[in-house]
């Protein structure tokens, strides 16, 4: 099944988020197959902001990634990196619609609570960014029985 990379901001621990962004992904139905807190160094910042390294907001972004810890998940589930989009909405929370995460809990465009990978080649290099192989658990899900038909089970 294919795998995603999410990171809960900053923004999400100062607010006492952590546990309600968590549970929203669990009661998709998404299994948590990595989960860790980090500090985040310049290094991965500058790889993973890679395509905004130029623009006026970089360094403020920068410096917010890195203003606490962050929690770093790694979820699986069919076709997760679009489900997940769904659930975490548009970058400008003020427009993000009410029920994603971003719409019922951020009104910015930098502190938006989390990052979730937004292509499966990019969502393959950040699990591998974040995580290391033996930090990625493979085990079985007993809930996938009710979430996914038995065709869906095999993806
Ligand atoms: P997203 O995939 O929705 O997280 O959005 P982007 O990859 O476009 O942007 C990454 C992060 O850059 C956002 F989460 C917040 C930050 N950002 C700003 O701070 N200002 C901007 O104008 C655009 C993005």
């Amino acid at each position: 099944m294919q795998k995603t990379l999410i990171l809960i901001k900053p923004d999400a621990l100062q607010r006492n988020l952590l546990g309600e962004i968590i549970s929203r992904f669990e009661k998709k139905g998404l299994k948590i197959v990595g989960l860790k807190m980090i500090q985040l160094t310049d290094e991965q910042l500058i790889d993973h902001y890679a395509h905004h390294k130029d623009k006026p907001f970089f360094k403020p972004l920068c410096d917010f990634m890195k203003s606490s810890p962050v929690v770093a998940m790694v979820l699986e589930g069919v076709d997760v990196i679009e489900a997940v989009r769904l659930i975490v909405g548009p970058t400008l929370g003020r427009k993000a619609d009410a029920g994603s995460i971003r719409g019922d809990f951020s009104m910015s465009q930098s502190y938006n609570i989390v990052h979730a990978s937004d292509s499966a080649e990019n969502a393959e290099k950040e699990v591998w960014r974040f995580f290391n192989e033996d930090e990625i658990y493979n085990y079985q899900k007993m809930d996938f029985v009710s979430i996914y038909n038995p065709e869906e089970l095999l993806k």
